[in-house]
């Protein structure tokens, strides 16, 4: 039986040029989740982050709200000016990893960069898994020390479907994440598969819509 079961919490919706799916919950035993989500409709796009505030519990979920907060209330989208700004606005907390991305959707690109261990991938429309598109993951903590800043821009087609998931879920390699699913059903086969009892787990993904 699994004890954890009512605190796992999903969400899909439609924002702007995408459609998303979400699914957490937290280390067994624990009541708040660490990790946290923004999907932000911008002036030309939509921002998509993923955070984990580092260990697990009140004070991660604190840290984690505050990421959120910070990437709520930034106008911005351009990846590094979003990271460094989160990253004073966590000075006094025991800091999170980020991965976020930024998605045009009249330009048709992404535009992503990662700190600590959000892991991202990006399933190409029509593409096997073996041949998805991989986060650059540089070491840091947002809060606490950054890496030098790089963001990378990659053209995306409608159908395209980006994946973060924070290191609460086992990695997976295989072809069933792809884009003939849906990012719910992409969610859902996460987080009954590859969820972790050890530490809280989240998995997002967007798919990418031409208007
Ligand atoms: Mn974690």
């Amino acid at each position: 039986m699994n004890l954890n079961i009512s605190k796992l919490y999903t969400a899909s919706d439609q924002s702007g040029c995408i459609d998303w799916s979400i699914a957490k919950r937290p280390k067994i035993g624990e009541e708040e989740c660490g990790d946290d989500f923004l999907i932000k409709i911008c002036k030309t796009g939509v921002l998509i982050a993923v955070v984990d505030g580092l260990g697990h519990g009140k004070n991660a979920a604190t840290a984690s709200r505050k990421a959120i907060d910070s990437l709520k209330n930034f106008n911005s989208d351009n990846p590094i000016s979003l990271v460094k700004d989160c990253h004073q606005n966590l000075k006094n907390t025991r800091g999170a990893v980020v991965s976020l991305a930024y998605i045009d959707c009249k330009e048709e690109t992404i535009n992503w960069i990662g700190i600590g261990n959000v892991h991202g991938v990006l399933l190409k429309k029509g593409v096997s898994y073996q041949h998805k598109e991989n986060l650059y993951l540089r070491g840091g903590v947002v809060g606490y020390t950054l890496p030098v800043l790089q963001s990378a821009m990659l053209p995306i087609v409608h159908g395209d479907t980006l994946v973060f998931h924070t290191d609460g879920v086992k990695r997976f390699y295989s072809d069933e994440i792809s884009t003939k699913k849906k990012p719910n059903e992409i969610t859902e086969l996460i987080s009954n598969n590859n969820f972790l009892d050890s530490d809280d787990a989240l998995v997002l993904a967007a798919r990418f819509k031409r208007k």
